[in-house]
């Protein structure tokens, strides 16, 4: 495998003007035509004209002609990669008629087929499985494209843009020919033939422009389209309100499809989504379901402008679309549902994921330095830290100053494909700055480590000393200080916030933003108290490791009365996962006490939210706690961690029971903290209280309360469960996301005895190892959502993700790695545990036709 490194970027010494590209769809096999009108790059400034070589994996190529003469043998060179062809100048025309098996294509990547249609992945490098090309974001061109197929079969025929011409062909065929008048990279290309439903919508731009909304889904399920159709379109209100930005196409297309590796994918004017993150209704989905439709629907139109409008110089700068559309969909999130609840969302992602990233093999900086398969790189730290480093421009220089930085960007940059070093500078340029310091959050890797303590200079003047500190990570031992945005406020003894001030006679505040520039530094706190209680990096301003000796009675008043409500749940956190992570094997009863106190005054807070009560009263998930630390004690942490949930049940079951009466169950946030409360009920008592939640599963009329009374009585003790379970299988087994939320309920029982079903699920009928979304619910929820049961200490969860691995590395080999990455974590347990991962390591990797993607996470997770 080659590594390719960010240092090496050349500009490509050819462009491609034109394409044109004619797909002629057959039973067994599609014939690809692709006309290039390629013109030397007037960016390039090498001597000569080398040869060109034009990507190309697993194409048959049919014929090559050159400015329509056909090319000999000797002037042309087919590798298993590329085609190099030797005769050039400064333009030319390069016709290459191909073969390629779309039926046959499991990696979902390139043109496949899916329950009866054609679509296409290309980002990444997909384009090149299509047809031979300049496979690389930097060469934006301007494509018509002609689809040929069956009409019967495939009366839908689409692409980007715009429809130009249609018309019937002999044997039963039609044909449908697309334009798209902005130029673009081939990443955001876009097939899909088929037969489907349609919803239809329009939406009126800004600038009263009439835009044609299209939501194609398979037959039968228009039913649950609506809720995707009006996130599409509040979205698009949004981003005119927001920032501006008007859609520009006459037609917006979104396909949904059951066999997709990720989310979605925002090709131009032509969305293909994964079904899981467009259809839902009240009694398909839940209200989960629901905001992931929302955010992803969001997502992928915000790239309109930030990815496809202005799009990536190259892969290294992912970052620059993804963390910037991130950040914009969490932005909008915030506005359309409860924004604390969101941010508390976005920030167990970051500490759950994206810490675990950083801390392990596999850490880089937001934008990588090196890969091997780009694939493997679309990962939580360049999507996610990404946004919280947008996040953290945006907070130094506010709204208003973000919105101009915003402008100037789209002004410099509109239909070019630039790097992040071009979006700082517009943000600087428009707002005055110099942020060469801030620029370490796109170099460095690691999490940084921000230390601080309080320290009582006389009455009324204190001092926050703060020292900042981040590890090394592979390929960078010596770390530069970063620039930190620290948002803080303060309690006082009596546990009520405070005013205060930042000199002696400045007037008093609520909150303040502290910038951190250097390695180690003060800030004077001037506040009429005794004491001080105080609440660091609000809304975590900063994506980063805090640490503050707090009490526990500390923490337990910011818990009850920190106005700022991330970090009023934060401090619960904290508090808990003080306590787990100690070195102790068992929480003593002082402990179990202080976290039961401090629930009972939340649950009985008027003023709070049902949506933050039941944030607030959630023990830290163990991958959570795994993620933050170094160093884990595994079989201490479970043991503690079930102590914690039981005592919750336990102790406070009555609140619990009385919870669950007098909920309504009207709005998300009522039906959360019922079924919280079910939850802790049934760990209390699952034989006394199991009729309720049977009852609970055969009459809600929403998915949220039928899969939460599912899932609590999955992982009640056997005996009463498999009545239930063949119940909402029998109601639900057409419904094929719905079967997800079934195999899921069902792996994350920690029984011993789990592992045995897990592997009688994947011979059920309704599993598909060629299936993600399947091999995510069943396998990808046993992995990541059963913590306790895949360490098992025989090693028999290792052994049984290796096995999976090791069948998908031909199948799929994207979801064969991003399963791989799940060992990553292994230096921070026992030696034991160790031993047993290592081992599944060296057996992965000594396999014969391992895929570059598998091969890169557990190479570098062995080094
Ligand atoms: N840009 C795509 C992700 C492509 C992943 C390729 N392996 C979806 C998104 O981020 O919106
Ligand atoms: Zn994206």
């Amino acid at each position: 495998p080659v590594v390719k490194y960010r240092k090496d970027y050349q500009p490509s010494q050819y462009l491609i003007k034109n394409t044109n590209l004619l797909f002629q769809l057959f039973d067994d096999y599609t014939l690809v035509t692709s006309e290039l009108k390629i013109t030397r790059n007037p960016l390039d400034n090498r001597e000569t004209l080398l040869p060109i070589e034009l990507d190309g994996v697993e194409l048959e190529l049919v014929s090559i002609h050159l400015d329509g003469q056909v090319l000999d043998d000797s002037d042309y060179e087919k590798r298993a990669h590329t085609l190099i062809i030797n005769k050039v100048s400064e333009t030319f025309n390069l016709t290459t008629v191909v073969k390629i098996l779309p039926h046959k294509n499991t990696s979902l990547e390139g043109l496949y087929t899916s329950s009866g249609k054609y679509c296409t992945q290309c980002e990444a490098e997909g384009f090149r499985k299509i047809t031979f090309y300049l496979d690389r974001p930097e060469v934006m061109s301007e494509f018509t494209v002609r689809i040929e197929g069956d009409k019967a079969k495939y009366p839908l025929l689409l692409s980007n843009g715009n429809p130009v011409d249609r018309g019937e062909l002999t044997d039963g065929r039609h044909f449908v020919a697309w334009h798209d008048p902005f130029v673009k990279p081939s990443y955001l290309f876009a097939l899909v033939a088929g037969d489907l439903d349609c919803l239809e919508d329009t939406f009126t731009t800004m600038s009263g422009r009439e835009v044609k909304l299209e939501l194609y889904v398979d037959k039968g399920k228009l039913d649950q389209c609506r809720f995707a159709m009006d996130s599409l379109i509040a979205s698009m209100k949004w981003d005119e309100q927001e920032f501006g930005r008007e859609y520009d196409l006459d037609l917006y297309m979104i396909v949904a499809v059951s066999d997709f590796n990720m989310g979605a994918m925002e090709n131009k004017g032509l969305n293909i989504f994964n079904t899981k993150y467009v259809l839902a209704n009240k009694k398909t989905a839940t209200d989960a379901d629901f905001e992931g439709v929302e955010r992803v629907i969001a997502h992928e139109y915000f790239h309109n402008w930030t990815g496809n409008r202005i799009t990536c110089r190259d892969w290294f700068q992912l970052s620059l679309k993804e963390g910037l559309t991130v950040f914009r969909d969490q932005k909008f999130s915030e506005d359309m549902q409860s924004a604390a609840v969101e941010r508390i969302d976005q920030v167990k992602i970051i500490r759950a994921a994206q810490f675990a990233e950083d801390s392990g093999p596999m850490a880089h900086p937001i934008r990588p330095d090196s890969y091997i398969e780009m694939n493997n790189f679309y990962t939580v730290t360049v999507y996610n830290k990404g946004a919280e480093v947008i996040r953290m421009m945006h907070t130094l220089l506010g709204k208003t100053g973000f919105r101009k930085g915003m402008d100037l960007y789209f002004d410099r940059h509109d239909g070019q494909a630039v790097t992040c070093e071009d979006f700082i500078k517009a943000m600087e340029d428009a707002n005055g700055k110099d942020w060469s310091l801030f620029r370490n959050w796109y170099r460095q890797a690691g999490t940084p480590v921000l230390k601080v303590d309080l320290e009582k200079l006389a009455d009324g003047h204190f001092r926050l000393n703060c020292e900042q500190s981040c590890p090394a990570t592979p390929g960078q031992e010596h770390k530069n200080p970063f620039m930190l945005p620290i948002k803080v406020g303060f309690l006082n003894n009596t546990g009520h916030p405070v005013k205060f001030a930042e000199t002696n006679d400045a007037a008093g505040v609520d909150e303040t933003l502290l910038v951190m520039t250097e390695t180690k530094q003060s800030f004077d706190i001037y506040c009429e108290s005794d004491s001080l209680v105080p609440s660091l990096l609000r809304d975590f301003s900063s994506p980063v490791k805090l640490e503050y000796s707090y009490t526990q009675e500390e923490l337990a008043s910011l818990f009850a009365a920190d106005p700022n409500p991330f970090n009023r749940w934060d401090a619960g956190q904290t508090l808990m996962t003080q306590m787990l992570m100690s070195e102790t094997s068992k929480l003593t009863e002082d402990e179990l006490s202080v976290v039961d106190n401090a629930f009972i005054k939340i649950l009985n807070d008027e003023e709070l939210d049902n949506a933050l009560k039941s944030l607030a009263v959630m023990v830290p998930e163990l991958n959570s706690l795994i993620g933050m630390s170094d160093n884990v004690k595994l079989d201490q942490l479970f043991a503690k961690h079930k102590q914690l949930k039981v005592h919750l049940g336990e102790k406070l079951e009555h609140t619990w029971f009385s919870i669950y009466n007098t909920t309504s169950g009207d709005t998300s946030g009522d039906r959360w903290l019922r079924n919280t409360a079910l939850r802790y009920m049934m760990i209390a008592n699952d034989e006394q209280h199991f009729e309720l939640a049977a009852t609970q599963q055969t009459h809600a009329d929403n998915m949220t309360d039928e899969l939460a009374a599912l899932q609590v009585i999955a992982n009640a003790s056997e005996g009463y469960r498999s009545e239930y379970i063949e119940q909402f299988y029998q109601k639900w087994k057409e419904e094929e996301l719905v079967m997800d939320k079934w195999f899921t309920a069902q792996v994350v029982n920690d029984d011993e005895a789990i592992l045995e079903h897990v592997k009688a699920l994947l011979n059920h009928e309704k599993f598909s190892i060629e299936n993600p979304n399947k091999v995510r619910a069943v396998v990808g929820a046993f992995v990541a959502g059963n913590t306790s049961q895949f360490h098992n200490p025989t090693g028999q969860g290792y052994e049984f993700l290796a096995d999976i691995i090791i069948q998908l590395n031909k199948i799929n080999p994207q979801i064969a790695a991003g399963l791989a990455k799940q060992f990553n974590q292994w230096r921070k347990f026992d030696s034991k545990r160790q031993a047993l991962i290592q081992e599944q390591l060296v057996r992965i990797k000594s396999l014969d036709n391992l895929s570059n993607d598998v091969f890169e996470v557990v190479d570098k997770s062995l080094q």
